[in-house]
């Protein structure tokens, strides 16, 4: 209006229209009303964004559209996230012409939407690239930070009492009569159970393993600055054996101690397998929201470990930066099978009890390229290069290096309430070719699963493989009548064939692999494999067979262990791996390694147990025996 009225040679407005004092005040009144009512349609209509842009400062635009709505993972954010992930594409964010006055069935339609978009792919247009260890990565784009983006996101509370309703069994059973030799069987597991709780929580709480020689804690380079990894481990067994003051222990640590905001080089594969599987089967069993907070917020650390051209992680990841990069020792950059293909339940699960459906999306991206590649014999090579998508060298094992990505495969599918039909003929097709090219038999009528190198097969059997007794026997029940006596047969004489590898020790326990050669069956011949570091492979099948058939053999042969672990492994503080089976005055390693109280312990206890303690109906176990739960009430992250 000054303006105007300064214009030279031209009278104000008012005045040239010939108004009076009261007139020329209506008409200000009226011209600014106007006024009002144009600047206003610019932020209220549709697609005003734009316009908001050129009237507010940027930051003040994202925390107007923030404040609105709130998102499932707000709460755990932090500061070191918010920085390291990428930019959440507009998809993922509540449209902002969602305004209280749209109608409610639109609105809510507009939040379902932008809640199945989530956050994009993180090799995103746009990103920018930096070469780390010889390779490149992607890494956040500037702009809109994830924090915002989840802000935006509609709110998504995971419904934990209808998951308890869907379960078909008490978790921890429903204790018919029993005989009292398995209840004091049971018992003195728990005992043993108690006795490496508490001498972890006296000698070296907060680190990651006891060394219960030393009596001090091991810290070690896995975890990328994580601590507690035996408390996390250690958090569903102390649950399902009712030692109660020792889970809030643990429980307690969780809350105030454990600390997520570190910044190292983690194992992808050993972090996701113990801290969020461990987590996740806390939360599931207890309901309680720290372990589900932890556990997603954790899984969003791991994510930028997916950058990659083909969406394959890398194996070590900076928990605080987000920078990966390949293990030193794999061939030519390349990541391993075992390790990029034991994400598929935790992911899935994280997707679950977030509502986001991006590590769904990631992990079903894994089985996309490696559905894609070509497989020698129809073997899966331990290790794929996460660049171009390609084998790297043709070493195949069902031990180490490719292991628990079978195991995977037959769980997803019973995971999914044996929906995800896609998997279990992944596995069907896989296990076809192990038996056509990798399972033999010794000489002495031993059934064993030899390694395979470019064509030839390595008559080795590592400790690790003993667990394919336990995952054939899974399997079969659902393998179609004809099929199901075959396998069941062979989960058998693999599951025996390990035993034998314990029976012909000196100590009852089994070295860290055995050989079928030169005369030797199921015996370590190099000094360097004799050794047993309490691993649970072999009680794993046991359990798994006694679950499935009922033969007694089986709690038998548990029995054994038990012994044994209680004369060679227990020392004053806790209890230790040793140097070699083969002698009866072993020298211990002075490591009590977390997974001892993960599986070893976990599956010894459940073979003396009722059936109904952790369920087959309800539960799988992922790979360090964390129980997850079955599908049984559709998980909203669409895996096809
Ligand atoms: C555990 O951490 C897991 O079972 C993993 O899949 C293999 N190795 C150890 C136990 O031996």
């Amino acid at each position: 209006m000054v303006l105007l009225r300064k214009l030279p040679g031209m009278p104000g407005w008012p005045a040239a229209l010939g108004l009076r004092l009261p007139q020329k005040f209506l008409f200000l009144l009226f011209l600014s009303g106007l006024l009002t009512l144009c600047f206003g349609a610019l932020f209220l209509l549709p697609d005003s964004s734009r316009f908001k842009r050129l009237f507010l400062p940027r930051r003040a635009t994202a925390s107007a559209s923030s404040s609105s709505s709130s998102s499932a993972s707000s709460s755990s954010a932090s500061s070191t996230r918010d920085t390291d992930l990428p930019r959440s594409p507009p998809a993922a964010a509540e449209p902002r012409h969602a305004s209280p006055a749209a109608p409610r069935r639109l609105r809510e339609k507009l939040r379902t939407a932008a809640r199945m978009a989530g956050p994009p792919a993180q090799t995103a247009p746009g990103s920018r690239q930096q070469v780390q260890g010889g390779e490149r990565r992607a890494q956040p784009a500037t702009g809109e930070t994830p924090a915002a983006a989840r802000q935006t996101r509609a709110p998504f509370r995971f419904d934990y009492e209808r998951f308890r309703r869907s379960l078909r069994h008490p978790v921890r059973g429903s204790r018919p009569e029993e005989d009292p030799e398995t209840r004091a069987r049971r018992l003195k597991i728990k005992e043993m159970m108690k006795f490496a709780w508490d001498n972890y929580k006296q000698y070296a709480l907060g680190k990651n393993e006891l060394r219960p020689l030393t009596k001090n804690g091991h810290i070690g380079n896995m975890f990328g600055g994580l601590r507690g990894a035996t408390v996390v481990d250690a958090l569903d067994t102390l649950y399902i054996m009712e030692l109660e003051e020792e889970f809030q222990e643990a429980k307690n640590w969780v809350e105030k101690s454990f600390d997520l905001n570190v910044n190292g080089e983690a194992s992808l594969f050993e972090v996701n397998i113990r801290y969020v599987g461990g987590l996740l089967a806390a939360y599931y069993l207890t309901g309680e929201e720290v372990f589900k907070s932890k556990a997603l917020e954790l899984g969003e650390k791991l994510l930028p470990a997916f950058n990659t051209p083909t969406g394959i992680p890398r194996g070590v990841i900076n928990l605080g930066s987000g920078m990966s990069w390949s293990w030193g020792w794999a061939s030519a950059g390349s990541s391993i099978l075992a390790e990029f293909g034991t994400l598929h339940l935790e992911f899935l699960h994280l997707s679950e009890l977030s509502g986001n459906p991006v590590f769904a999306e990631k992990v079903m991206n894994i089985r996309r390229v490696l559905n894609r590649v070509e497989k020698p014999q129809g073997l899966y090579p331990n290790f794929l290069s996460p660049v171009t998508g390609n084998w790297v060298q043709h070493h195949v094992s069902i031990g180490g290096l490719g292991d628990s990505f079978y195991e995977y495969l037959i769980k997803s599918w019973l995971m999914s309430d044996k929906k995800d039909s896609e998997a279990k003929k992944m596995y069907d097709d896989a296990l076809e070719a192990i038996e056509k090219h990798l399972v033999k038999k010794s000489a002495g009528g031993l059934t064993y699963i030899a390694e395979w190198r470019g064509g030839i097969p390595d008559h080795k059997m590592g400790h690790l493989a003993c667990f394919s007794g336990g995952m054939i026997a899974l399997g079969a029940e659902h393998a179609g009548e004809e099929r199901r006596k075959h396998y069941m047969d062979l989960a058998a004489e693999i599951t025996n064939t390990c035993h034998e590898s314990y029976e012909r020790s000196d100590t009852k326990l089994g070295p860290e692999a055995f050989r079928f050669d030169a005369g030797t069956e199921a015996m370590a011949t190099r000094l360097s494999e004799r050794y047993y570091i309490l691993r649970p492979e072999v009680v794993e099948s046991y359990m798994y067979m006694w679950r499935l058939t009922h033969d007694p053999k089986y709690r038998q042969w548990g029995w054994e262990v038990v012994k044994a672990l209680e004369k060679h492994c227990r020392v004053e503080a806790g209890f230790s791996g040793i140097r070699d089976v083969y002698t009866t005055t072993p020298t211990h390693d002075n490591m009590q390694q977390s997974f001892f109280l993960a599986e070893t312990l976990k599956y010894l206890y459940l073979l003396f147990c009722e059936d109904d303690v952790l369920s087959l109906d309800d539960w799988v176990f992922n790979t360090e025996a964390h129980p997850l739960p079955i599908n049984h009430t559709n998980f909203k992250a669409n895996v096809q």
